[in-house]
């Protein structure tokens, strides 16, 4: 007899534990999946790094004989560090910052300027995964300039 009610228990137990699983697993399809594709988790310190990355679009930048356009014209930054990107028309002439290769961060979405970024104007893109990317200035394609985006070192 007293068996009979143990096993009868865990008959309730087991099935408890199938229904938790069950309804689990529809919260997880029906409404965590959906959200968390949305928008991937971030670290709290990619999504508010330290520092940014100051880039300028030097006076002139658009000269064909000009070798510095974009200043620094190859940049490293650290996730975490200096993960944002800002890019400042220091020029006189609009300028874009343009990927040669599309590329998209799943956190940011696609990278690059919307339209041209006007004198005194500033376009700022911030980096979640690390990447190396080329960009350049659709009016004055010549203008061109490289970005790395490395995990943080210590
Ligand atoms: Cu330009």
């Amino acid at each position: 007899m007293s068996e009979s009610r143990t096993s009868n228990a865990y008959g309730v137990g087991i099935m408890t534990v199938i229904v938790g699983v069950a309804a689990s697993a529809v919260f997880y399809q029906g409404f965590y999946l959906p959200e968390s594709l949305e928008k991937p988790s971030v670290d709290e310190h990619v999504l508010h790094p330290t520092s940014e990355k100051q880039i300028s679009i030097i006076e002139g930048a658009a000269l064909t004989d000009q070798e510095e356009n974009y200043v620094p014209k190859k940049v490293d930054v650290q996730l975490g560090v200096d993960n944002l990107v800002v890019w400042t028309n220091a020029d006189g002439t609009a300028h874009t910052v343009s990927a040669a290769h599309r590329y998209a961060d799943s956190y940011s979405g696609v990278f690059g300027s919307d339209g041209v970024i006007m004198p005194g104007e500033t376009y700022e893109f911030l980096f979640t995964e690390p990447t190396e990317l080329e960009y350049y200035c659709i009016p004055h394609p010549w203008m061109k300039a490289d970005l790395v985006v490395t995990k943080q070192r210590f």
